[in-house]
């Protein structure tokens, strides 16, 4: 045996330590199918561990995942994690284009998708490392010749000899320039997280119930719906179907849920469903009476969003920014202690500074500069980025990429992004992608896109245009441009306004004065 003091994988500290420590039986999972106890998802790991060992899949392998909400994320996430291979989440709303990147840029031999998602898998042109794509339906029935494996293999699996530092998983994230980054996680990333915001803020029990809007594949949504639960016995409900507010409803009252985890987009989207309800059905109870707090992340919660919250439902939204590089969230407001408008004080575990733009000195209260952030959930790099790699990671901190101040009383105020991307409905967005794409529209000679706020105070991508000798502007070709975007890049990321102007301001050295546009 060797060190064997250093032992950790985070399977087993996340899965198999509830069932040595008697809570096997506590349900981890309920679904509209029926309910996962944590021996349940402790044997179907390890018979997937042993499905990926028997398919000569080895230790530090890439397996991508593009798996619905669903107990078989658990199975995949965690069998692979027990067996030594990496993980990676990936989103399951973008493009066969995105997901050819992710596939080759990971050099991963092996995807698991679910089946709702294979067509889009299937458009894929050119792959240079995948050999096996194993799909799984809703039911958890693996495709051929995989669930013959599956039925066969064993559950029982002797976890590797891992320790807290080896690789654990990644996760892909965006940026304006280049492609998609894959930030590396270690294996005892999720367990700091976990202990460090999930008690201080959340004061998460064996007795919570969490859903979470935000699906598992986001770091966000991860944290929520699963390893926050599962750090301590506690019960998650998952659904694979799109978080509608009626589905909200639905879910978090069937299911008692006690901590729901949202956007402030689909907070907003709840309100003004809520309003038709209480118009329909005037006094009737509304569905939330069982949550005792909604962590809100993703993109500033403003401050109206949040009293009417409260208003009508009686709990409190907690805004506090995450990101895939700290993997989730850092600095947070508290259950009785929130500032609207502001991201709250450091999270326990985590230590926060503004910085001047040389990344020398620190700045004084009330001061705009760039956020940094210090904590032992962060990356340890992004896969094959160097350059990226070392301007974010510092030493031990890393550099968040936003503008903030920090007030007399230590709160933190949200004041833009160093780097222009934009956060909508708590995903990123490059403007530099929509704008390449409109570009290639014949009508177009020059765009830039930044974010506007729309009827709710939520950000959302908005183009300004130059058009081509030939071209005039018109509703209908305002219309054919959002067409155009929505056609070629995930739904989220279209322009819902494009305004047509003569050109575009610019400095002396011909680069869009983006804050003239705002
Ligand atoms: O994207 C975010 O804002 C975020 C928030 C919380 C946790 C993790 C992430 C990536």
């Amino acid at each position: 045996k060797l060190y064997p003091e250093e032992f950790y994988n985070s399977a087993d500290w996340f899965v198999d330590r509830h069932i040595r420590e008697g809570r096997g039986e506590n349900i981890c999972a309920y679904t509209d199918k029926g309910n996962y106890t944590y021996r349940d998802i402790q044997k179907m790991s390890n018979k997937m561990a042993n499905m990926f060992k028997g398919m000569d899949i080895r230790m530090g392998d890439r397996i991508i995942m593009l798996v619905l909400d669903t107990p078989w994320f658990y199975s995949t996430f965690w069998g692979a994690v027990r067996m030594g291979a990496v993980p990676v989440p990936a989103s399951t709303m973008l493009t066969s284009a995105d997901y050819e990147y992710y596939l080759n840029d990971s050099q991963a031999r092996t995807l698991v998708v679910s089946s709702r998602l294979l067509p889009v898998v299937n458009e894929i042109e050119e792959l240079r490392f995948l050999q096996d794509i194993i799909v799984v339906d809703d039911d958890g029935v693996f495709s051929s010749p995989f669930k013959q494996m599956y039925n066969a293999a064993s559950d029982e699996f002797n976890t590797v000899f891992t320790a807290a530092d080896d690789v654990a998983f990644w996760l892909y994230t965006s940026g304006t320039t280049g492609g998609p980054k894959g930030a590396v996680h270690s294996q005892s990333d999720m367990q700091y997280s976990a202990e460090h915001y999930g008690q201080d803020i959340l004061h998460i029990t064996e007795k919570d119930i969490c859903y979470s809007a935000a699906r598992l594949f986001f770091a966000y949504g991860l944290g929520n719906a699963m390893f926050f639960p599962m750090s301590v016995g506690a019960a998650t409900v998952l659904n694979p179907d799109p978080p509608a507010p009626a589905h909200v409803f639905r879910l978090i009252s069937q299911y008692k849920a006690t901590l729901f985890f949202g956007v402030p987009t689909l907070f907003g989207q709840m309100l003004i469903a809520q309003e038709k309800l209480d118009k329909e059905n005037p006094g009737a109870p509304h569905a939330l009476a069982t949550l005792r707090a909604c962590p809100s992340a993703g993109e500033a919660l403003p401050p109206d969003l949040y009293h009417k919250y409260k208003a009508r439902y009686g709990v409190e939204i907690l805004d506090g920014p995450g990101s895939t590089e700290m993997l989730h969230i850092y600095l947070s407001n508290r259950i009785g202690a929130i500032k609207p408008g502001s991201s709250g004080q450091p999270v326990a575990g985590y230590e926060e500074k503004i910085m001047d733009d040389e990344g020398k000195n620190e700045l004084p209260v009330g001061e705009v500069g760039n956020l940094w952030i210090k904590g032992r959930s962060s990356l340890r790099y992004y896969w094959r980025k160097r350059d990226k790699t070392a301007n974010t990671v510092i030493g031990e901190w890393i550099n968040s990429g936003d503008k903030y101040y920090k007030d007399e009383e230590g709160f933190f105020f949200p004041s833009g992004r160093a780097d222009d991307m934009l956060k909508v409905g708590g995903i990123w967005v490059s403007p530099l992608e929509v704008e390449n794409c409109l570009r290639e529209n014949a009508a177009v000679m020059e765009c830039a896109v930044v974010g506007a706020m729309d009827d709710e105070n939520l950000v959302k991508p908005k183009a300004f245009v130059v058009l081509n000798q030939g071209f005039a502007p018109s509703p209908e070709l305002e219309k054919e441009l959002k067409t155009w975007v929505l056609d070629r890049l995930a739904k989220f990321k279209y322009p819902r306004w494009v305004v047509f102007i003569d050109s575009l301001p610019k400095t002396a050295t011909g680069k869009i004065q983006r804050f003239k546009l705002r």
